[in-house]
């Protein structure tokens, strides 16, 4: 057979384009193109979890997933609706699950596991066998507790009276980390939580809790407040400042997700340290779910890990 030079060009133009185009395909199916996958969401009660949302949205448009996403307003009953509703559709390959209490959750799972539709929990945690869900990615929350505490006995020396504002009660990012905290205060006599109220991870409600403790309770026997997530921080913040007393100065402010808005409050002077969440859970839940419907084998928990900041310029160091 005689080849032109125009065949020779064509043949060794083919031969890099196919093999790179097959690896393209191959690339974009280990990302999971194509796939449909439900997202429950809690909501948008905090600023982290805006973050979070937005970074799960943008990954799968990276990666080519058809995302059906719901946000439930901060309902069980309508994560659970979403679930089943995608269920009945029969067209979702998989379900990430961000669950906004521990409990109530085995039914919809077992559902899902009887129609062979594997659930991936991200962020907060469930109260149900682990043979229903594939795996979860999600921080370690009791360490995230752990962590502000000893910041915490630490800048005041093991002398400390504390008010702690919770988040949405039975999540298992406000038991774990009050969990956490207790922990460590409970080995130094002297560091004590002298108030715990719930603010739901909402601003608004960190404020109007703070305030009431504030009119409440002596403010000169309060030496820091320990919140769950940092708008409710922040929402402390503002009324520590309508009381008349200095925030990070009078009272000490630590919290946990390391939001934009919480360094700004540093760079003012009005918060002391906060503890890491990242939002960046989308990825390693895609990855799971390509994962498992590769036949792999995937553990029960796939951490993502945070430090503790006390300034911007540490943060941004660790970037
Ligand atoms: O800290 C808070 C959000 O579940 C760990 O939920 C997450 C928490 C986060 O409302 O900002």
């Amino acid at each position: 057979m005689r080849f032109t030079k125009l065949s020779l060009v064509l043949l060794i133009l083919l031969a890099l384009v196919v093999p790179a185009s097959y690896a393209q395909e191959n690339e974009n199916e280990d990302q999971g193109a194509g796939l449909t996958i439900g997202f429950s969401q809690i909501g948008s009660e905090s600023a982290w979890r805006t973050s979070f949302t937005e970074a799960v949205i943008a990954e799968a448009a990276e990666r080519g997933i058809n995302l059906l996403f719901s946000d439930a307003q901060q309902s069980q009953e309508n994560q659970i609706a979403a679930i089943r509703a995608w269920l009945a559709q029969g067209d979702v390959d998989a379900i990430i699950l961000a669950p906004v209490i521990e409990s109530g959750w085995d039914s919809v799972l077992q559902e899902a596991a009887d129609m062979g539709v594997p659930v991936i929990i991200v962020d907060r945690n469930v109260n149900a066998d682990e043979s229903l869900y594939v795996t979860r990615v999600s921080s370690d929350f009791v360490h995230e507790g752990r962590l502000a505490a000893a910041w915490l006995v630490q800048e005041t020396s093991g002398n400390c009276n504390v008010v702690e504002l919770y988040g949405t009660v039975g999540s298992a990012a406000a038991e774990d980390r009050h969990t956490g905290f207790a922990e460590v205060i409970a080995l130094f006599s002297n560091v004590q939580i002298i108030q715990s109220q719930t603010g739901n991870f909402v601003r608004t409600e960190g404020k109007q809790v703070m305030a009431s403790i504030l009119s409440s309770t002596d403010p000169s026997t309060i030496c820091a407040v320990f919140a769950h997530n940092d708008d409710m921080a922040i929402g402390a913040i503002e009324a520590i400042k309508e009381a008349g007393l200095v925030p990070a100065v009078d009272i000490l402010v630590v919290s946990v997700d390391a939001i934009p808005d919480i360094f700004d409050s540093m760079d003012a002077g009005e918060t002391n340290a906060t503890v890491e969440l990242s939002p960046f859970m989308g990825g390693p839940a895609f990855d799971a779910v390509v994962a498992y419907l590769n036949g792999e084998e995937l553990p029960k928990w796939i951490p993502v890990g945070g430090g503790l900041y006390t300034s911007r310029a540490d943060y941004d160091a660790d970037r």
